[in-house]
């Protein structure tokens, strides 16, 4: 397969630019007439299109560079269809800026003077020559009626999928009207604005060193109003290159056609993008890095999912303060709390278990557990009854498909338990937790606390789990509703067991209730399901009898 130099094309009298954008990787396909390098001079930025189809080999230049005319800037395996044709086009390639030079060139405004114009209170700015034939569309306006403008001042802003460009007012004055409205389309010498002139218009021509050049003089025909004296004067005259004005003179916003391209596909509003390029010019990056961080959402900036941000405030104007860095585990964790509260509907099905019985065993424990060396406490129980409600109650073994087409039914029971750790919170899993006694669970939970908060947990023990459990029964508290470690379906939020007195037919007698909230991620699970796996671990907790079933 035969290479192809990509050269820097002709640039209608513009000697010097620089690379300012490298559009694709290497090894990227590329299409015929796809911009392969943005190129920029001082008066207009142009994209260079690949005049044929293939395969990005290499860059010859870099971000930055300057080139002439004729420069190699890259190097493309031409794809096997369209190789003969491309061979056969052996002209380099064009921008579309230069296309229209080599056809129309621009001519010295000095060689044409301008004829004698009466100064005249109304003046029509049309279009200049925007070195193509193609209407393109108005993407903003940058003036309103009433304003005053000087001459050269931007009007509005057209962009092509080749080139975005300023087109700056011909003459000072007020607007009277602005003929055009955004997303409109306009072509050279169609009609901008009407202003009350404030200046003179001499036959002499103007130092329009901005303007570019009227694409045809069927322009000036084509404009009738307001007056013929206005209609003869209103185009402006040519520049000294027909080039339309790089965006960032405004001091607004500085990027390329294709960033532009890509902004608006991402719905991304570039006067927000920081411009890390030359000049402070908007690259592809800077655009990409911006939806990145929208998308973690730090505080005090909007989600991208329409959330309104929450506002900075300085809070040492009310006292004292410092401010400490987040930790890495608590930033994580923060990002997967405000992930998994954004995309999980929640449900917290509340219950209370009689755990009177359970405790008085658990104690009969504590002698042989001593000689063991493993201390069991309720979380054991409670991951072992999750356990055989997850095997009773499939549907909380589940996780939705990426693209919520399909759940996955997991058939192995692995139960995370939320530590809480100086560094912040830490979810170990018990793997087959259905599989193991009360003995060898305590030893897990033990180990796995001990190992999260000595910083020694490896990713493998926090990896695979199917639901959780959040136990703060140690702290206190009558009851919390726990955030679904999504993609598991469940959680379950533990508080602190209390002797309650209990109507038992007869009498009111003295029982341990341990409060229970299962939070549950209704996209997978519904109320019943929820109601029946919290009925089955209360059952087992009331009476651990059933766990030997
Ligand atoms: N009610 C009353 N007492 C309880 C209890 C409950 N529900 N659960 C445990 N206890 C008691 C135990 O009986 C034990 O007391 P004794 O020594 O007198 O028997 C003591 O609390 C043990 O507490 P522990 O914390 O050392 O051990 P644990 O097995 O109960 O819990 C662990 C282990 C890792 C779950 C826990 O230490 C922990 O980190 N919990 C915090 C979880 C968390 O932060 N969740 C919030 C997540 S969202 O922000």
């Amino acid at each position: 397969m035969a290479k192809e130099v990509i050269k820097v094309p002709d640039l209608g009298g513009i000697e010097a630019v620089t690379v300012i954008e490298l559009c694709s990787q290497i090894g990227d396909s590329i299409d015929v007439e796809e911009s392969i390098v943005v190129l920029e001079s001082d008066k207009a930025t142009m994209d260079v299109p690949c005049p044929v189809q293939g395969t990005l080999v290499s860059y010859l230049v870099a971000d930055g560079d300057t080139v002439n005319v004729g420069d190699p800037l890259a190097e493309v395996e031409v794809s096997a269809n369209v190789e003969v044709e491309a061979e056969a086009e052996s002209a380099p390639p064009q921008p579309v800026e230069s296309e229209v030079a080599n056809e129309k060139p621009a001519q010295p405004q000095q060689t044409e003077p301008q004829p004698a114009v009466e100064s005249k209170a109304e003046q029509l700015i049309l279009v200049p020559d925007i070195g193509s034939e193609d209407k393109v569309d108005v993407i903003e306006i940058s003036v309103a009626v009433g304003d005053q403008v000087e001459e050269g001042d931007t009007l509005l802003t057209l962009e092509s999928d080749k080139a975005a460009m300023e087109i700056p007012s011909s003459h000072g004055g007020k607007i009277l009207e602005i003929l055009v409205s955004e997303g409109d389309k306009l072509g050279s010498g169609d009609k901008v604005a009407l202003i009350e002139t404030t200046e003179a218009v001499t036959d002499t021509p103007k130092q329009e060193v901005s303007t570019p050049a009227p694409v045809k003089e069927a322009s000036e025909t084509e404009v009738k109003e307001p007056t013929q004296e206005t209609s003869q004067s209103a185009p402006p005259k040519p520049a000294s290159t027909p080039a339309p004005t790089p965006v960032n003179q405004s001091g607004t916003v500085y990027a390329g056609p294709a960033v532009r391209l890509l902004a608006r596909e991402l719905g991304v509003d570039l006067a927000q993008v920081k411009g890390t390029g030359p000049k402070g010019r908007i690259q592809k990056d800077d655009v990409n890095e911006f939806v990145k961080a929208a998308l973690q959402n730090p505080v005090g900036a909007s989600s991208g999912a329409g959330i309104p941000a929450v506002p900075a405030v300085d809070f040492s104007q009310f006292g004292s303060i410092e401010t400490v860095k987040l930790s890495k585990i608590q930033k994580l964790t923060a990002d997967n709390m405000q992930r998994n509260w954004l995309n999980v509907p929640h449900v917290t099905h509340f219950d209370e278990a009689d755990i009177t019985d359970l405790e008085s065993f658990r104690k009969q424990l504590k002698v042989e557990g001593e000689k063991r060396g493993i201390k069991v406490t309720p979380v054991a129980f409670l991951i072992k009854a999750i356990a055989s409600s997850l095997q009773a109650h499939p549907e909380f073994n589940r996780s939705l498909s990426a693209d919520g087409e399909s759940y996955i039914q997991k058939h192995y029971v692995n139960v995370g338990m939320a530590v809480d750790t100086p560094r912040g919170l830490l979810v170990p899993v018990i793997k087959d937790a259905d599989k193991k006694g009360i003995w060898e669970i305590s030893a897990d939970v033990m180990n796995f606390a001990t190992s999260a908060r000595d910083g020694k947990l490896k990713p493998s023990d926090m990896q695979g789990g199917c639901f959780t459990i959040s136990s703060l029964g140690a702290i206190g508290g009558n009851g919390f509703t726990p955030i679904v470690n999504s993609p598991e379906a469940g959680i379950l939020g533990v508080s602190k067991s209390q002797m309650k007195p209990v109507w038992n037919g007869s009498e009111f007698a003295p029982r341990l209730k341990l409060p229970l909230a299962l939070s549950y991620d209704h996209r997978l699970i519904n109320g019943g399901d929820a109601g029946r796996f919290m009925t089955h671990l209360v059952k087992i907790l009331s009476n651990i009898a059933y766990l030997s079933l």
